[in-house]
């Protein structure tokens, strides 16, 4: 089957959020039908649009064989071991696993849209993305980095 490669965006506010950063990086490594080929470092982010605590933020790349919906379920399961609730969006989390990029792929599904909608507005997700690929591209949007100085103003710093 062919090789994908993707891209997952981690971020956590809740519980010791450092922990279940590396804990989710270690799980996608253990994935049946996934390779983690690189993991971004962490970075201390402050909220945006959400409450609570600063965030651990980070991003993997991955290889799979998996379709991205299933992909999705699997990341699903990750998060609902770490006992991610959903009181509400964007509520504080103990794991958030979203699918950033799926190879080259634009899907529009009820349960999905890829590329993540908000990776170019966001620091928390340009900056450790562009750390792992520096020249990526993203489907319907182009180069990344060219998106970095509109999220100049938001706060980030790699441990
Ligand atoms: N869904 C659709 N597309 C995707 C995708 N590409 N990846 C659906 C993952 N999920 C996708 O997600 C709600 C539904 O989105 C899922 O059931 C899935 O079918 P969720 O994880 O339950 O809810 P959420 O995370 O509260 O909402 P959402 O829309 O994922 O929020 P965001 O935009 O991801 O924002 N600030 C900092 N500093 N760091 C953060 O990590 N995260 C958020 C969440 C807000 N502020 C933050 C951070
Ligand atoms: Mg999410």
């Amino acid at each position: 089957m062919a090789q994908v490669t993707a891209y997952i965006g981690i971020g956590a506010n809740l519980g010791d959020a450092r922990a279940n950063v590396a804990d989710a990086i270690a799980r996608l490594a253990h994935l049946p039908g996934a390779t983690l080929v690189a993991a971004s470092a962490s970075y201390r982010t402050a909220p945006i649009d959400s409450s609570g605590d600063d965030y651990i933020n980070a991003v993997a790349r991955i290889t799979t064989t998996l379709p991205a919906e299933a992909l999705l379920l699997a990341l699903h399961a990750i998060e609902a071991a770490h006992g991610r609730e959903r009181p509400y969006r964007n509520a504080p989390r103990t794991l958030d696993l979203d699918l950033l990029l799926y190879g080259a792929e634009q899907i529009a599904s009820t349960t999905l849209t890829v590329p993540h909608p908000r990776l170019t507005e966001r620091a928390f997700v340009l900056v450790p993305l562009l750390e792992l690929a520096p020249a990526i591209t993203v489907p319907g949007k182009g180069a990344a980095s060219d998106y970095l100085a509109g999220v100049a103003g938001q706060a980030i710093s790699r441990l």
